[in-house]
């Protein structure tokens, strides 16, 4: 069968093109693996009209990946192609995993797949290639028994099969089919530390996370962590590097470095086999209460340029009723840790967490500057749907969205007000920025970096909307009742 998988485009405030999206990417592995022909469309990145695609490659079936806010696009481009060139239509991520009814009903996309895709999607296309052409009913007869998705059925009820068990064995899963993107619509990973010239490549070692943080969406996916074997990811580390060219290399798993001996022995592994050369970095957060100075310095060896960590708050009592589970010291001493060891730091914090006051929102910012890290990423706090964060918002608060397309959390626009006002929020993530980066010892170590220099109009445009004094925005009603 034509697989045809999609990546939907989205507006962002800044050009975050980095990698090839991972989620697409294995699903397309999986559909070669089967011994189907494969076209991937990252909307992010290519333009190609749809017309034109669809002369070029008739899909037999088509799969989507949708995020919050990428979820509205899903839904249009869906729409386009049923008319275009009707076929079955599965969507998956984590977005339509936590409301499967709301893209039933809001779209023609036909299978909604919940939660990790990789062996739905193999039962899926396994049905499809079984079923006539434009028939939704045997389709959906087909469908029943197989685990992980929702659908309609006959008189156009809801059915949720129930949850597929997390995969065991994660080196069973072929490596992600980066060869069917296009390389060159792809940047560095973090371009503003990096310039944008690197080819680089998502990896996730590990999978699930055993953490409950009330505002992450990953509390949403399987709590059980799966690692792969360190021959599994030292074999991916020598397929990136030598078959693609691989000059960067970013590890996306949610929990890296849960398990110390593992991540020592792949950091032992690279060393051995001579792919410490190539730069790694970690762009989701690691584990601050895991972060020792001996594990770290391996991890420097081994190749890794730059680690993230995410303090979220500079306040103890709000870590608590977030659920982060470290403390203000652990993040201290691992800051400390991976500066002793030469790595490079990134630092997450959050304005506006429940229970934040302007005083513990100003307790993140002096949090933040103590620290120092070569960046840190402050967002405004966002809560996503099927988080506790979110419920508890809808139950004794204010959310401040019209639209999923506006779940998005690189801008200051407050997201909910539960605690404090939103003008409240937004002021003191302005003046995060500002009293961050705008301090002359800052000015001067970005000044010094090459890659400012190579972002600059990027830079300067950041700068300039964060340098400009703080207006409130205009009051907004409320929408308890219609997130979306
Ligand atoms: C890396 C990353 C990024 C990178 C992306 C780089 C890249 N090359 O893709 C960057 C930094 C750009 C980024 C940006 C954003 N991200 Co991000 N990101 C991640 C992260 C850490 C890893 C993503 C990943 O590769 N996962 C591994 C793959 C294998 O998993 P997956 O994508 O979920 O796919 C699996 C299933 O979902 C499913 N599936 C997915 N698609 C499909 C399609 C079909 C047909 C099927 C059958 C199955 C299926 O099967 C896949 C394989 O099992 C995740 C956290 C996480 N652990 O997933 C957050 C995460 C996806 N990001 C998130 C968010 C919110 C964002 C932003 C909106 C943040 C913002 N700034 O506002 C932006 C959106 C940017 C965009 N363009 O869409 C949230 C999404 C929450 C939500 N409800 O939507 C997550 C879950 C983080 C979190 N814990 O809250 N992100
Ligand atoms: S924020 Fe990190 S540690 Fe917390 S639940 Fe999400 S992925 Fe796990």
């Amino acid at each position: 069968m034509n697989v045809l998988l999609v990546n939907p485009n989205i507006t962002m405030p800044i050009a975050v093109r980095t990698s090839p999206p991972l989620g697409i990417a294995y699903i397309a592995a999986i559909s070669e693996r089967m011994g189907h022909q494969v076209r991937v469309l990252d909307m992010q990145v290519d333009d190609t009209p749809l017309e034109q695609l669809v002369d070029e490659f008739p899909p037999d079936v088509i799969g989507i990946t949708a995020n919050t806010p990428q979820v509205k696009a899903a839904w249009a481009v869906a729409e386009k192609f049923k008319r275009l060139h009707p076929c079955p239509i599965m969507i998956g991520g984590p977005h339509p995993t936590v409301l499967p009814e709301e893209t039933l009903r809001r779209s023609p996309i036909d299978v909604v797949a919940r939660g990790e895709g990789e062996a739905t999607w193999e039962e899926f296309l396994t049905v499809v290639a079984r079923t006539p052409r434009h028939n939704s009913a045997a389709l959906a007869e087909h469908l029943v028994g197989v685990k992980g998705i929702s659908f309609r059925g006959p008189s156009g009820e809801f059915i949720h099969a129930p949850d597929r068990p997390p995969i065991r064995d994660l080196d069973s899963l072929p490596f992600p089919a980066y060869h069917l993107f296009k390389k060159e619509g792809y940047t560095s990973l973090q371009p503003t530390l990096d310039g944008g010239t690197a080819r680089s490549f998502a990896m996730c070692t590990s999978r699930g996370c055993p953490y409950r943080c009330t505002y992450c969406s990953q509390s949403t996916f399987p709590e059980k962590w799966r690692a792969r074997s360190v021959e599994s990811v030292i074999a991916e580390f020598r397929h990136l590097i030598h078959d693609l060219g691989a000059t960067e290399i970013g590890i996306v798993d949610d929990s890296f470095n849960i398990d110390r001996k593992r991540v020592a022995a792949i950091c032992d592994a690279l060393i051995e086999s001579g792919l410490n050369t190539v730069p790694w970095l970690l762009i989701n957060g690691i584990r601050s209460n895991l972060a020792d100075r001996e594990l770290l310095a391996k991890m420097k060896a081994a190749g890794c340029k730059r680690v993230a960590f995410a303090p979220e708050t500079g306040n103890e009592y709000i870590l608590q009723r977030i659920n982060k589970k470290h403390t203000m010291k652990q993040v201290r001493e691992a800051f400390a840790n991976a500066k002793a060891v030469g790595m490079e730091t990134i630092g997450f914090f959050m304005i506006g967490l429940p229970g934040d006051t302007e005083e513990t929102m100003e307790e993140t910012i002096r949090f933040a500057i103590e620290l120092d890290p070569d960046v840190a990423n402050f967002s405004m706090t966002t809560p996503f749907p099927g988080t506790i964060l979110y419920n508890e918002v809808l139950e004794r608060g204010r959310l401040l969205m019209d639209d999923w397309d506006d779940y998005i959390f690189l801008e200051g626009k407050a997201r909910y007000e539960l605690d404090v006002p939103a003008e409240v929020m937004e002021r003191k993530w302005h003046e995060a920025y500002r009293r961050f980066y705008l301090r002359p010892r800052r000015i001067l170590k970005t000044l010094a970096r090459r890659s400012t220099w190579q972002q600059l109009p990027r830079l300067a445009s950041m700068a300039a909307k964060l340098a400009m004094p703080y207006h409130p925005a205009p009051k907004r009603p409320s929408n308890v009742e219609v997130a979306c």
